[in-house]
C-alpha cells in the first residue's frame, strides 16, 4: 500500500511513529500506555500523524507564495468529510508503518481508527462532491482553499425505533478535533441589519447588529505529494461575552442571551437538500460565511499587492450552488463603500472572479430571498443587487430591443407576488462561468431553468461531469480489490485514474476473475458481520447483494425499487419451490425531518422489511434490510459489499449522481435509467456492461405531454396491482391498515410525479435479466471487472484539471 522503501527505512519509520505515538500519549493526552483507551489510542496516533503533515503545510504555503499561483477559493455551505484518520495515513503513504507501530504496543489500527467522529458537515452529493474536491485540489497542487461553516451540530443522526426515523443531534465535537487549528487572531468582523445612508457617491451601512467570524483551518493533505491545502471554515463568536449591566442586576440569562443569539448563526447545518426553507437563519449564515471568506480574500491579497489592480488574475471565487452567491453583493461592497473603487470596475472584477455550479434543475431547491427580508437583514445588498439588475437588464434591452416579457422573465427579482430575488439569476448573472455537473444535466440546464439566460450569453455554459476520489472511494475503501489492482497494474491508479484501463484484458483472465470474486465475497462478509453485530439480521454472503443508498427522495425512487422488492416476495410465495437467485436488498438514507412522504418510504421499507424476513416460506431468498444513519463511513463499507448498484431516478430528475460511478468503481453492475451521469458510465462501459431500463427523458416529456394516466398501468398489469393493493391494504402495517393509503394515492390517483408506475414493467423484467447474469458467476464478474477499468474518467482529478485549465485559469505549485 505504499511507496516502496527500503527494508531499513520502514524499520526506522515505524520505531520513531512508535516513539511520537507514545510520547503524544503521554505529554498531549497525559495517559500512560497500559491504561489507554482505544479513544486515547487513536487521539495520540492522530497527533503524530498530524505532526508530519504540518511541515509539509507550511512548504505548500512558502510555495504557493513564492510561485505567485492564482488562488482558487471554493465557496460551499457543505463539506461532507467523513473521517480523516486513515485517509492522512493513506496519503503519507505510511499505512503499513502506522500499523506496524501501532500493533508492536499492543493496538489494532483498524479498530481504534473506529472511534474517530464523521466530519458530516453536510447532506448529501453537493457537499461530498466539495470533499472529493479539496482532495483533488491537494493532489493536483492547486492553490486551493476551502471556505465554510464550522458547524456545531453536522447533519442529524438517524435512529430506526419501530421503523421510524428519529433524529438525534450530531455533537461531533465531543472530544475535540485533532484535524482543526483555532485562528483566534483571524477573526472579522459580520454585520445584520440596520440601514444605508448615503454621502454623496457614498453609501454607509449603518446601525448594525454585529457577529464576530473566527477561523478555524483544517490541513487537507494531498495524495503522494508535498501538497497540502486549507480548508478554512468559520465560528460564529458573540462580540461582547456577556451583557454588564444585565449581569451586574442579577439577570444572568439575559445577560448571555445576545452571546447566544449571536453565536447562533453557526450552530446547525440546514438537514434538507431538496426544499428551500427561506428561514431567515439560512440567509444569516449564508452571508455570515461568504462576507468572512470575502473579506479574508481581499485581506491576504492586500498583504502582497499594493491595490486590485491585479486582483483579478490573481484569484478565482467558486459558487458551489447558490448558496454562497451573497460573496457577489459582499464583495462588491468591500471593493466599494471600504476600499473606494468606482462600481464599473468593481462589477467588471467581479465578472472574472466569480464561477457558478448549478446542482439541481428541482424547482422546490432553488433559491429566492423576499425581497423584503433581504432588506431588513441586508439592506446594503440588496441596494447593489437592484444595481447589478439595472445594469444587467439595460444590456439586454442594447442587445435584443426593449421586450418586456423576455425583460420580466430575465429579472433577478421575480415581482410576481411576493417580490423575491431569485438567487441562481444572480450567480448566472456574475459569473463568466457557469457549469452543470453531467452532460445531460448541463444541455438540460440551457433548456429549462435558464433557457434566456443561454441566449443571452451563449459562450458562458458549459459542462462538468462529476467524479470521486479514488483514493477514498478505491483506495481506503476497498483493500481487498486493490490489492489485487495494485499485483497486476501497479499503484499508480491511485493519482492517474485513467491507467485502469490496464484492467480490461484482465476480464478475460480465470485467475483474476476468480480473485476478484474472492475480494468481493471478503466485502460483502465483512458487511454481512456488521449486520449481524449491529442489527441482529444474518445475511447470506452468497446472496445477491443488491443496493440503494443515498438521501430519501421521491424523485430517486426507493419506492420503484420496492415495488420489485414486493413483487419478488409475491412470486416466491407463489412458487416457493423455483430455482431463486437469493437476494439481500440493502437500503440506507436520511430523510429531511419536514419531508413527510420520506419519512413514510423508511416506514414503508421497515414495515416490508419485517413482513418478509419473518416469512418462513422466504428464507434465504430474500432478505431486506435497511441500514441506519447512512454517512460517508457506511458508505465506505456498504458500496464496496454491493452487486447491483440502483441507480433509478426518473430520467432528467438527478442532475449527475456520483454514488453510481463509487459502485461502479468497486466492481458493482449498475441497474439504471439514462438519467445524469449514469449516461456517461454507459458509454464508458459498453451496453452489454451495465442494466438499463426505463423511459428516457424525451419520452418522460412526451408521456407528460399527452397526460399520464397511472391508474391504467394499475388497472392492466395484475402483479402490479397486486402489489399496490397490499399497500394499501395494510398487508405490511395489519395494526394499522391505513397507514400507507398516501403512498397508493400519491402513485395511483395524484398523478404519480415520478412516473413510477411507467417504468415498473421493463424495471422487473431487467431484474429477470440480472438474475440470469448472476447465475453465471464467471461472466457477471468479468463484467464488474469491466465496469472498474472504464471508470478512470470519473476521477475528481480529470474534473479538477477541467476546472483550473478552462474556468479557473490556475496552474499547479511546483513543489520541491
Ligand atoms: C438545496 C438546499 C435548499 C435550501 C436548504 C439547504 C439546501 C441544501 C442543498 C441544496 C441543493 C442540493 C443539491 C444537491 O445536493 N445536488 C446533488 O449534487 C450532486 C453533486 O453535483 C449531484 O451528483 C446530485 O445528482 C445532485 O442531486
Amino acid at each position: 500500500m505504499n511507496q516502496p522503501i527500503s527494508l531499513d527505512r520502514q524499520d526506522h519509520a515505524v520505531a520513531s511513529l512508535k516513539d511520537a505515538i507514545v510520547s503524544k500519549l503521554t505529554y498531549s493526552i497525559g495517559k500512560d500506555a497500559s491504561f489507554a483507551t482505544p479513544r486515547e489510542w487513536l487521539q495520540a496516533t492522530e497527533l503524530a500523524v498530524r505532526d508530519l503533515m504540518i511541515e509539509r503545510w507550511m512548504k505548500t504555503r512558502a510555495a504557493q507564495h513564492e510561485q505567485a499561483r492564482k488562488r482558487v477559493y471554493y465557496l460551499s455551505m457543505e463539506f461532507l468529510i467523513g473521517r480523516a484518520c486513515s485517509n492522512a495515513v493513506l496519503a503519507l503513504g505510511i499505512y503499513d508503518e502506522v500499523k506496524a507501530a501501532l500493533s508492536a504496543l499492543g493496538v489494532d489500527f483498524e479498530n481504534i481508527a473506529n472511534f474517530e467522529p464523521d466530519a458530516a458537515l453536510g447532506n448529501g452529493g453537493l457537499g461530498r462532491l466539495a470533499a472529493c474536491f479539496l482532495d483533488s485540489m491537494a493532489t493536483l497542487g492547486i492553490a486551493g482553499m476551502g471556505y465554510g461553516i464550522r458547524y456545531d451540530y453536522g447533519m442529524f443522526r438517524q435512529q430506526i425505533v419501530d421503523g421510524n426515523q428519529v433524529e438525534t443531534p450530531d455533537y461531533w465535537l465531543t472530544g475535540g478535533n485533532p484535524w482543526e487549528f483555532p485562528r483566534p487572531e483571524v477573526q472579522y468582523r459580520v454585520r445584520f441589519g440596520g440601514y444605508t445612508e448615503q454621502h454623496g457617491d457614498q453609501a454607509r451601512w449603518v446601525g448594525t447588529e454585529d457577529v464576530l467570524a473566527m477561523a478555524y483551518d483544517t490541513i487537507i493533505p494531498g495524495y503522494a505529494t508535498g501538497t497540502t491545502n486549507t480548508l478554512r471554515l468559520w465560528s460564529a463568536k458573540a462580540t461582547s461575552e456577556i451583557d454588564l449591566s444585565a449581569f451586574n442586576q442579577g439577570n444572568y440569562f439575559g445577560a448571555v442571551e445576545h452571546k447566544n443569539h449571536s453565536e447562533n448563526v453557526s450552530r446547525v447545518l440546514y438537514p434538507d437538500d431538496s426544499t428551500q426553507s427561506g428561514r431567515e437563519l439560512r440567509l444569516r449564515q449564508e452571508y455570515f460565511f461568504v462576507s468572512a471568506s470575502m473579506q479574508d480574500m481581499i485581506h491576504r491579497h492586500l498583504a502582497t499587492h499594493d491595490g486590485f489592480a491585479h486582483f483579478a488574475d490573481s484569484v478565482a471565487v467558486h459558487l458551489n450552488d447558490t448558496h454562497p452567491v451573497l460573496a457577489v453583493p459582499e464583495l462588491l461592497r468591500l471593493l466599494m463603500d471600504e476600499h473606494g473603487i468606482p462600481w464599473k470596475s468593481a462589477w467588471a472584477m467581479a465578472q472574472k472572479i466569480f464561477s457558478y455550479t448549478n446542482h439541481t434543475l428541482m424547482h422546490e431547491a432553488l433559491e429566492t430571498w423576499p425581497v423584503n427580508m433581504l432588506g431588513r437583514v441586508l439592506p446594503r445588498h440588496l441596494q447593489i443587487i437592484f444595481d447589478i439588475n439595472a445594469e444587467f437588464l439595460h444590456s439586454v434591452t442594447a442587445q435584443f430591443g426593449s421586450d418586456i416579457d423576455l425583460m420580466r422573465r430575465l429579472s433577478l427579482v421575480d415581482e410576481q407576488g411576493e417580490r423575491r430575488v431569485r438567487m441562481a439569476y444572480l450567480a448566472v448573472v456574475t459569473s463568466h462561468k457557469v457549469n452543470g455537473v453531467s452532460k445531460l444535466h448541463s444541455e438540460l440546464m440551457k433548456q429549462s431553468i435558464f433557457a434566456d439566460f443561454a441566449r443571452v450569453f451563449p459562450e458562458r455554459f458549459t459542462n462538468k461531469t462529476n467524479g470521486i476520489t479514488p483514493r477514498r472511494w478505491l483506495a481506503q475503501a476497498n483493500p481487498s480489490l486493490s490489492a489485487l489492482i495494485d499485483q497486476r497494474i501497479g499503484p499508480e491508479w491511485r493519482r492517474d485514474l485513467d491507467r485502469l484501463a490496464e484492467v480490461r484484458p484482465l476480464a478475460e483472465d480465470h485467475g483474476f476473475v476468480n480473485a476478484c470474486r474472492d475480494a468481493k465475497r471478503n466485502n460483502k462478509r465483512r458487511l454481512a458481520q456488521w449486520v449481524q453485530n449491529n442489527l441482529g439480521i444474518a445475511l447470506n454472503p452468497d446472496s445477491l447483494f443488491d443496493v440503494q443508498v443515498k438521501r430519501i427522495h421521491e424523485y430517486k425512487r426507493q419506492l420503484l425499487n420496492l415495488l420489485h422488492v414486493v413483487t419478488r416476495y409475491n412470486r416466491i410465495i407463489a412458487n416457493p419451490d423455483a430455482d431463486w437467485v437469493p437476494r439481500t436488498v440493502i437500503f440506507a438514507g436520511k430523510a429531511a425531518s419536514a419531508y413527510h412522504m420520506a419519512k413514510t418510504i423508511i416506514k414503508l421499507i421497515n414495515d416490508v422489511a419485517v413482513t418478509i424476513n419473518n416469512d418462513p416460506r422466504v428464507g434465504d431468498k430474500l432478505k431486506l434490510v435497511f441500514i441506519p444513519n447512512y454517512s460517508v463511513t457506511l458508505a465506505e463499507l456498504i458500496i464496496p459489499a454491493a452487486d447491483l448498484s440502483e441507480q433509478i431516478s426518473l430520467a432528467g430528475t438527478e442532475a449527475s449522481g456520483t454514488g453510481n460511478m463509487k459502485f461502479a468503481l468497486n466492481g458493482a453492475l449498475t441497474i439504471g435509467t439514462l438519467d445524469g451521469a449514469n449516461i456517461e458510465i454507459l458509454e464508458q462501459v459498453g451496453e452489454d456492461n451495465i442494466f438499463i431500463f426505463g423511459n428516457t427523458t424525451p419520452q418522460v416529456q412526451d408521456i407528460r405531454v399527452h397526460g399520464y394516466q397511472p391508474r391504467q398501468l394499475y388497472e392492466s398489469n395484475p402483479e402490479l396491482k397486486q402489489v399496490l393493493d397490499q399497500i394499501r391494504d395494510g398487508h405490511f402495517s395489519p395494526g394499522q391498515p391505513d397507514r400507507f393509503h398516501r403512498v397508493f394515492d400519491t402513485l395511483v390517483n395524484y398523478g404519480d410525479h415520478y412516473l413510477l408506475l411507467a417504468d415498473y414493467a421493463s424495471y422487473v423484467t431487467t431484474h429477470e435479466s440480472v438474475d440470469q447474469l448472476f447465475r453465471q458467476p464467471e461472466q457477471w464478474h468479468r463484467k464488474a471487472i469491466l465496469n472498474v477499468a472504464g471508470m478512470g474518467m470519473f476521477s475528481s482529478d480529470r474534473v479538477i484539471g477541467e476546472y483550473a485549465s478552462e474556468i479557473w485559469r490556475s496552474e499547479p505549485v511546483v513543489m520541491g
